[in-house]
């Protein structure tokens, strides 16, 4: 899974379109490199962000959207946990919803179950803009995946098939360091949920405070969790770097296949 930023930057004056035709190229870019999906938001949900209207958020995704599937016919998810963005991205050719509040907020579940496609249930502990401040667990691996089995079940109370439920432990949303080690740790024990699980490690400060580095030099650090994520039974692996990401899962794939 390919991310795709439709953040405006505080360096550019072009505006939203502006924005939008390079996020469209770099989404042709990832295509090109091997991605099996891209994901698109129009909400930042690092530490410390703010929520975003929902005008702005439909059309830093709406119109991108429609422009990569007028291109590809690549599955796209839509990062969103509002409802209405949800039917509006599906509307515009995106086929699963990301939703890093699992679904809790407002009729999200229901919506997503009446969209009848695949969603992703990521754990969160507080909220992007506080979540970092001091996030505290007595057995993170066992509180994740509780909270993650509830998610599961409220899906299928709402009527989602188990088979379009995917997992996500949410590397980084509200986690210290060793709570996100712990995670990688136990990833496997995560499979036993039943469901697919997706690992997003790419970039993150995990990797930043291990290596001392800033964002745009953990390329070598995200391809390593990358490969422990995969050798651990992750199904989807959410990244910026998709060329060099796909030598490396290619790699763990190759040792799969022999006896
Ligand atoms: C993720 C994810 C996501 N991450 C899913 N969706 C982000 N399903 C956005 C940091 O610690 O892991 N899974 N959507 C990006 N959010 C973060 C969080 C970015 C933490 C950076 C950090 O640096």
């Amino acid at each position: 899974m390919g991310v795709i930023n439709t953040t405006p930057d505080s360096f550019s004056d072009g505006g939203q379109f502006d924005t939008t035709d390079k996020a469209f190229q770099h989404a042709r870019r990832l295509i090109s490199e091997g991605a099996d999906l891209l994901d698109i938001g129009g909400e930042s949900t690092r530490p410390g962000s703010q929520p975003v209207a929902l005008d702005e958020e439909l059309e830093r995704t709406i119109p991108l959207i429609q422009a990569v599937r007028e291109v590809s016919d690549i599955p796209i998810s839509i990062d969103t946990n509002k409802p209405e963005v949800m039917r509006a991205a599906i509307d515009a050719g995106a086929s699963i919803i990301n939703s890093i509040w699992a679904l809790r907020l407002d009729d999200s579940l229901a919506v997503a179950a009446e969209l009848d496609v695949p969603v992703c249930l990521m754990h969160m502990q507080g909220t992007p803009a506080t979540m970092q401040q001091d996030p505290v667990y007595e057995d993170v691996v066992a509180e994740v995946k509780d909270f993650l089995a509830a998610r599961i079940a409220a899906a299928l109370d709402a009527g989602i098939d188990i088979d379009k439920i995917i997992i996500d432990p949410g590397f980084g949303f509200g986690k210290t360091i060793e709570h996100n080690l712990l995670l990688l740790k136990s990833l496997a024990e995560f499979r036993e949920l039943g469901v697919r699980v997706l690992a997003g490690l790419s970039r993150k400060k995990m990797i930043g405070t291990i290596l001392d580095k800033p964002a745009d030099q953990r390329l070598y650090g995200s391809l390593s969790l990358a490969v422990m994520a995969a050798m651990l039974g992750a199904d989807i692996l959410r990244v910026h770097d998709v060329a060099p990401t796909a030598d490396a899962i290619a790699m763990v794939r190759a040792l799969g296949k022999v006896a």
